[in-house]
């Protein structure tokens, strides 16, 4: 039930139009993109003069649920909650986990951005992510939509996925993803924090910020 065909279409710099089909069951939407990049961030005097489109990226205000986030829990198969077990600041962070590999569902925490958005620029999306995981692991991707939430097909995409593992057992570490050149048709801007399919453990995220 899960063998939806999903196509990406990803259009890079050169009018170079490539589409790419594969199944959910696979790797769903999150797949990897050649011009994605990710690193463990070295420390940059310039950052304070950066935008920042997330709201809440250091998931400390709402009531039940952390304003302006939303998830899935992959038809409920993995725990996604709001937690004050961990944080790297003050108190809460975004928790994922599961006991038991699904090999066919993914879960995520997700942010979307539909204001002004800053095309023709390179945008980043850094994270601080906790992690006691065994199997795939987690991942970090940005999506750009020509339509003000997701919708169909992505226009752009970019994730660790398939280049840069984030798994095992590790202490608070930055990692991040660079979409490159927004192209002018993106109306909005989703970031993902994914926990993969085949994974178990439990891993958090806190401190999101997607910067121009
Ligand atoms: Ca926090």
């Amino acid at each position: 039930m899960f063998s939806l065909l999903i196509r990406v279409r990803i259009t890079l710099k050169r009018d170079f139009m490539k589409t790419i089909k594969i199944s959910t069951a696979a790797l769903l939407i999150f797949m990897t993109i050649p011009f994605g990049s990710c690193k463990k961030d070295e420390v940059k005097l310039s950052e304070a003069k950066l935008t920042d489109l997330i709201l809440n990226g250091n998931a400390e205000t709402g009531s039940t649920i952390p304003n302006n986030w939303w998830n899935s829990t992959g038809q409920g198969k993995y725990n996604v909650t709001w937690t004050d077990e961990e944080s790297f600041s003050p108190t809460k962070s975004l928790k994922i986990s599961a006991q038991t590999t699904e090999s066919s569902t993914f879960a995520f925490w997700a942010q979307t951005f539909d204001g002004n958005i800053p095309d023709g620029k390179s945008i980043t999306l850094k994270v601080k992510i906790k992690g006691n995981l065994k199997g795939t692991g987690v991942s970090i991707a940005i999506r750009g939509d020509d339509a003000t939430s997701v919708n169909g097909y992505a226009k752009q995409f970019s994730t660790t996925q398939g280049t840069s593992p984030i798994s095992g057992i590790f202490d608070w570490t930055d990692y991040s993803i660079k979409l490159n050149t927004i192209d002018p048709s993106i109306q909005s801007l989703t970031i993902y924090l994914i926990y993969l399919p085949d994974t178990t453990g439990n891993v958090y995220f806190d401190n999101v910020s997607l910067t121009y």
